[in-house]
C-alpha cells in the first residue's frame, strides 16, 4: 500500500511517522514553545533529524474548548513554517479544515491536507480536488468547543467506519484519486476514553475500508486517564497506544515525540521481517 501526495509516494509497507508542528500558542500538550516562526522551523529541523516520514503543520489548536482562529490568523502562523518545511526532503501535511486555508497552503507547496472535518466544510473538497493533494479524512462530531457533548454512540466502531467510508466515496466522487486518501477514527474527538479504547480495539474494521489508516494517540487525555500521568509524562503511554494501533492496522502514527516513535516502529516492523526503505 501507498500513500500518493503531491510530490512524493509514500511507500506503507511500514508503518510511517508523522510528526506534529504546532504553531499554536494554545495547543494542549506543547503550546508556547513552538509559537514562533522560527522555533517551528527549528522544530521541523529537529524531527527530520529523528527520522520523521511527514511533517503535519497546525495553526489553530483543535483541543476539546479550543477557541477559533480565523482564517487570516491561521495562515499567518503557517505560512512562514511552511515555506521552510517544503525544503526539508520529506513530505509536508497541513493540519486545518478551513478551505481558504487549504488553497494557500496548496499554493505554497504544501503536500497533504489534514482535514479533522474530513472535508465537510464549504468549499473544502473544491479546495483540494485536482490539486494531487493525499487528504487525511478524520472522524469527529460537531467542533471542538461542543464535541465533547456529542460523545453519544450505540456502536462506535461501525459509526466511525460508516462515516469514514462515505466521506471517502463524496471525496472521490469529487475528483480525488483513491490512492490520494487517508482516514482517520479521530481517537479523542467527540468520544469518551471507553469509546477511544473499544475504536482501538475494533480498529482492525477501519483499516479494512481499503485505505491507509492514520491515527494520533500522542500524549492524548485517554491515556492519561488510565495511567493518571500528566500530559508531559505520557511517552510510554503513547507509545504502547501508538504499536497496539499499528498492529490494528495503522500505518502512519501522528506524534510529538518523533525519535521515540520511530525506534518503536522500528522493532515493530523487524520483528515482522518487513526491510525498512526509504519514501520513493
Ligand atoms: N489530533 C489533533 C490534531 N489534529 N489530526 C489527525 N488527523 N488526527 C488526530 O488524532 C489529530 C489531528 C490533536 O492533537 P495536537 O495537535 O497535539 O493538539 P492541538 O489540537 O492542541 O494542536
Amino acid at each position: 500500500m501507498h500513500w500518493q501526495t503531491r510530490r512524493f509516494r509514500i511507500d506503507l509497507s511500514r508503518p510511517r511517522v508523522m510528526g506534529i508542528v504546532n504553531v499554536t500558542p494554545d495547543s494542549f500538550s506543547d503550546g508556547g514553545h513552538h509559537d514562533e516562526a522560527r522555533a517551528a522551523i527549528a522544530h521541523c529541523e529537529r524531527l527530520v533529524a529523528e527520522g520523521v516520514d511527514i511533517l503535519d503543520i497546525g495553526g489553530e489548536s483543535t483541543r476539546p474548548g479550543a477557541p477559533r482562529v480565523d482564517a487570516d490568523a491561521e495562515w499567518a502562523r503557517i505560512a512562514p513554517v511552511l515555506a521552510a518545511a517544503v525544503t526539508l526532503g520529506v513530505p509536508v501535511s497541513v493540519d486545518t479544515w478551513k478551505p481558504e486555508v487549504m488553497r494557500r497552503a496548496l499554493d505554497a507547496g504544501a503536500d497533504i491536507i489534514n482535514d479533522v472535518q474530513a472535508l465537510q466544510a464549504d468549499g473544502a473538497l473544491a479546495a483540494v480536488a485536482g490539486s494531487g493533494a493525499g487528504v487525511c479524512l478524520m472522524h469527529m462530531r460537531g467542533e471542538p468547543v461542543s464535541m465533547m457533548a456529542l460523545a453519544d454512540y450505540e456502536d462506535v466502531v461501525a459509526e466511525v467506519a460508516a462515516f469514514l467510508s462515505e466521506r471517502a466515496r463524496l471525496v472521490r466522487a469529487a475528483g480525488v484519486s483513491a490512492d490520494c486518501i487517508a482516514l482517520d477514527p479521530g481517537y479523542g474527538f467527540a468520544k469518551t476514553a471507553e469509546h477511544n479504547l473499544t475504536l482501538l480495539a475494533g480498529q482492525q474494521r477501519l483499516a479494512a475500508l481499503g485505505y491507509p489508516l492514520l491515527v494520533g494517540w500522542s500524549r492524548k487525555r485517554t491515556l492519561g486517564d488510565i495511567t493518571g500521568r500528566p500530559v508531559e509524562q505520557r511517552l510510554a503511554a503513547s507509545l504502547a497506544a501508538a504499536l497496539r494501533a499499528v498492529s490494528a492496522g495503522a500505518l502512519v502514527l501522528r506524534v510529538h515525540d518523533v525519535a521515540a516513535t520511530v525506534d518503536a516502529v522500528k522493532v515493530w516492523a523487524a520483528v515482522d521481517g518487513a526491510t525498512i526503505r526509504p519514501i520513493e
